[in-house]
């Protein structure tokens, strides 16, 4: 067993020296000629994640006696993350309800709550206090609109002056 182990090690000892240019040469002049992500592929690392899935708009609401802030924004292209951050211990913010969403959740003092809605279509989502009394409104612009911060100043068209002399 011994001896057929040491000639195996032998043999590969002494195949890849005398092959290695052989078969490496088309792989050197493949990955030369190759993108350099292609040429890069063996490498283990993946990336984390798709970069075709639209990133997520989180927004965090500190809840003490009532939401802060109170009005959310988002755009209708990303998925939305809520993250309920409860600090009181009242009765009031125990319970959190988007009911046009039909969610409901319970809001543990101390700890933050992530809620995923998903993409939304555009409009205003309010939510509340499981009691009805506090309140706040998640707003989603529409994809269009999320693209038009400031128009860019459009400069002031010439005056119409013959070039002339
Ligand atoms: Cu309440």
């Amino acid at each position: 067993m011994l001896r057929a182990d040491q000639r195996l090690q032998s043999t590969m000892q002494v195949r890849p020296t005398s092959l290695r240019p052989l078969w490496l040469a088309p792989l050197l002049v493949g990955a030369a000629l190759a993108p350099w992500p292609l040429a890069a592929q063996p490498a283990p690392p993946a990336p984390p994640s798709p970069p075709s899935a639209p990133s997520v708009t989180e927004l965090r609401v500190d809840v003490d006696g009532g939401y802060s802030p109170a009005v959310l924004e988002a755009d209708s292209a990303h998925p939305v993350r809520v993250v309920f951050v409860r600090h009181d211990r009242g009765p009031c913010t125990r319970e959190v309800v988007f009911p046009a969403l039909n969610v409901r959740r319970t809001l543990t003092t101390g700890q933050a709550t992530a809620i995923e809605l998903g993409a939304l279509q555009p409009g205003e989502y309010e939510f509340r206090c499981g009691m009805n009394m506090l309140r706040g409104t998640l707003r989603v612009r529409s994809v269009a609109a999320a693209p038009t911060p400031t128009p860019l100043p459009t400069p002031a068209p010439p005056l119409a002056r013959p070039i002339a002399r």
